[in-house]
């Protein structure tokens, strides 16, 4: 196989597969990774999808690497706390800072994980970040 066909087949594996994993409420493993649910939210080309997450209060849910853009990078979703999160992980502990409120850790390539803490904030927007590439972007909504 050609290079450029090989990546092309790869890259449309992934764009099924972020189409599978945007099903609400599939209870079925990753098609992916394997795992045992896929991820709410996945990552393309350095970019959240969705970038907007809709949940409602007391949930959580899951994040997970599928990225193969420029490699295989390792990704986070963390809440974005100005001036605090972005890089290096600046998690509080003698910079005046607070602990982030939700975070899904680092997430290794064609990993999936829960974003800890979402269920115990209350309703309203807050923004999220890649801690690793601080300019990709979200918002998370408690509804
Ligand atoms: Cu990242």
């Amino acid at each position: 196989m050609k290079q450029s066909t090989r990546y092309r087949a790869l890259a449309a594996t992934f764009v099924l597969g972020l189409g599978l994993a945007a099903i609400p409420g599939s209870a079925s493993a990753d098609p992916i990774t394997g795992q045992d649910h896929p991820g709410d939210v996945t990552t393309f080309g350095y970019q959240y999808f969705p970038s907007e997450v809709h949940i409602q209060r007391g949930q959580t849910f899951k994040f997970a690497n599928y990225d193969v853009i420029q490699g295989i990078p390792s990704h986070s979703l963390d809440q974005l706390i100005p001036g605090c999160t972005a890089p290096p992980y600046g998690k509080g502990a003698g910079k005046g800072c607070p602990t982030t409120r939700f975070s899904s850790g680092l997430v290794d390539w064609m990993q999936v994980h829960e974003v800890h803490g979402t269920d115990k904030l209350a309703p309203g927007s807050y923004p999220f970040i890649c801690q690793v590439h601080p300019f990709m972007r979200g918002t998370l909504v408690v509804e």
